[in-house]
């Protein structure tokens, strides 16, 4: 591998005088001259109204100049980021005794965390080596499979694409961490007799390190120095609506689908592993459940079934405190190449996106800075969700893990300490929050969400059909893999092909 050598302080990139701004942008046009100023909008997904722009001594002197109405948020966020770095520096490293959730972890420590999970659960967890990125780093993933690993069907989780989002990396470590720690509760054995998880928390390792010891706030791969946007990479859509093809840009596409290793990696464990049948991306903010597609503005040919997992783990994420949204994630805004339309489109997963904390809509000053006390919180609402990914997998809702077990008191199975069930319930949502303008079948509950799959079938499982065909290329069949806990993702397997 080549590890970077640590960045003296000096080597950091300063974001001195830089400040976060809300700017009144009336228009998409004024929109567009806004971003052309060269304004890194924070969120990727400017519209026209209140947009939150991180903006350099010169581009704020530039904004003033042309009259542009501006609040400022953060006048100069380097003191954050020395406050972070201050805070880090002094941090206890991970190890036994030590709280690993206690705070945010670079990379080394995080795949010395996987090690110790696997080396404390022998018999239920292992780290694979999916493969490595573009500098050579190893992208690993902890498989959980109870018993040992078989053909059980597999949730899929990966994070760690943005490199700044650390919360997302956290998060897929928390929800490991939680199936461990409480593999031996009736709940989680369950779980774990049903389905298989493997969660990949870095997809993107060298941007990750990079946000440790270079810029805090960068996003891509370390491709050529500028950075690939491996949520642009990936094959389904590629190029199209939201993926620019200029490299210094945030949302650079790459110069062809599946250009990057990092991408590679993921197509083709994937690719190689058909018990996967349900995908979680975690990014963050905004506290949004993203389902396909991404890129068009047209449902999905299982739209049913997908709003109404987002409807049902946006409700189950929604009870610690934070509130989550469902929407078709091109209503958010066109991503052409994201990781979730190519699992979904070409592989045939039950694919969606998590935005973590914070919201986008009042506290997108802390934006990817969290303070280290949302680690648990956040990793609950994740865990949240992802409980609602199984259930919809297995064809039923496990009972909410027992009280009193998990807590959101900054404890893990690390520190020893039991937490509550904080927003791990499992429990179906009875009421839809919001979901997209698009989606016209979005179930209440994730039950009765199971039989809105539009074909007329009134049990849980919905009827064989073709479901009006996907126009998905490559879409395999993965159902011989599949269990008959699986009855929905095989039928979705059987419409899509
Ligand atoms: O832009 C992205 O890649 C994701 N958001 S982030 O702020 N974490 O960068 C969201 C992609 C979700 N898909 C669509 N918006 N279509
Ligand atoms: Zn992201």
């Amino acid at each position: 591998m080549l590890a970077a050598a640590p960045a003296e302080a000096s080597e950091r990139r300063s974001y001195a005088g830089w400040s976060l701004v809300a700017v009144d942008v009336p228009s998409d046009a004024a929109l567009a001259e806004l971003l052309g100023l060269g304004v890194d909008p924070w969120l990727e997904h400017p519209r026209a109204g209140v947009v939150p722009v991180l903006a350099s001594p010169s581009q704020q002197a530039v904004m003033a100049a042309e009259g542009w109405a501006v609040r400022s948020l953060v006048d100069d966020v380097q003191p954050r980021l020395d406050a972070e770095r201050d805070r880090l520096q002094l941090r206890v490293p991970p190890q036994p005794g030590v709280d690993y959730f206690a705070d945010f972890r670079e990379l080394d420590e995080v795949h010395a965390q996987l090690d110790a999970m696997a080396a404390s659960y022998p018999e239920l967890a292992s780290v694979v080596e999916l493969g490595e990125s573009l500098e050579g780093r190893s992208i690993r993933a902890l498989v959980i499979a109870a018993g040992g690993v078989d053909e059980r069907p597999t949730i899929f989780v990966t994070a760690g694409q943005h490199a700044r989002e650390w919360i997302s990396v956290t998060s897929s470590m928390y929800v490991a961490d939680q199936f461990l720690a409480n593999a031996e509760e009736t709940t989680y054995s369950e779980a774990l007799a049903a389905v298989q998880l493997v969660i990949v928390p870095v997809v993107n390792p060298d941007g990750y390190e990079f946000t440790w010891v270079g810029d805090r706030l960068w996003r891509k791969n370390r491709r050529d120095g500028v950075g690939v946007d491996t949520n642009r990479n990936f094959g389904w859509g590629w190029g199209g609506e939201g993926a620019s093809d200029v490299p210094e840009e945030q949302n650079y596409r790459g110069s062809a689908a599946f250009s990057e290793p990092e991408t590679q990696v993921v197509r083709d464990y994937v690719l190689a592993h058909p018990e996967l049948v349900a995908h979680v991306d975690l990014h963050s903010f905004g506290q949004l459940v993203l389902y396909p597609w991404g890129d068009v503005y047209e449902l999905a040919p299982d739209d049913a079934e997908l709003s109404a997992t987002a409807v049902a783990m946006a409700t189950a994420m929604s009870t610690g405190g934070a509130t989550y949204t469902p929407l078709q994630g091109v209503d958010l805004y066109p991503a052409a190449g994201n990781i979730i339309d190519w699992t979904y489109g070409d592989a045939g997963l039950h694919a969606l996106t998590f935005e973590l904390r914070p919201s986008d809509v009042d506290e997108f000053e802390d934006g990817f800075l969290l303070a280290p006390d949302q680690i648990v919180p956040v990793g609950e609402e994740a865990l949240a969700g992802i409980w609602q990914l199984i259930a919809f997998v297995t064809g039923d809702l496990p009972p909410p893990p027992d009280e009193g077990s998990s807590s959101g008191d900054g404890s893990s199975s690390s520190s020893g300490s039991s937490s509550d069930d904080g927003g791990s319930s499992t429990t179906a949502a009875t009421t839809s929050t919001s979901t997209s303008s698009s989606s016209t079948t979005a179930a209440t509950t994730l039950d009765t969400g199971v039989d809105g799959t539009g074909d007329g079938s009134t049990s849980g499982v919905p009827a064989d059909g073709d479901g009006g065909g996907c126009g998905c290329t490559q879409a395999r069949d993965r159902s011989g893999a599949i269990t008959g806990l699986a009855l929905l993702v095989l039928s979705l397997r059987r419409r899509r092909r």
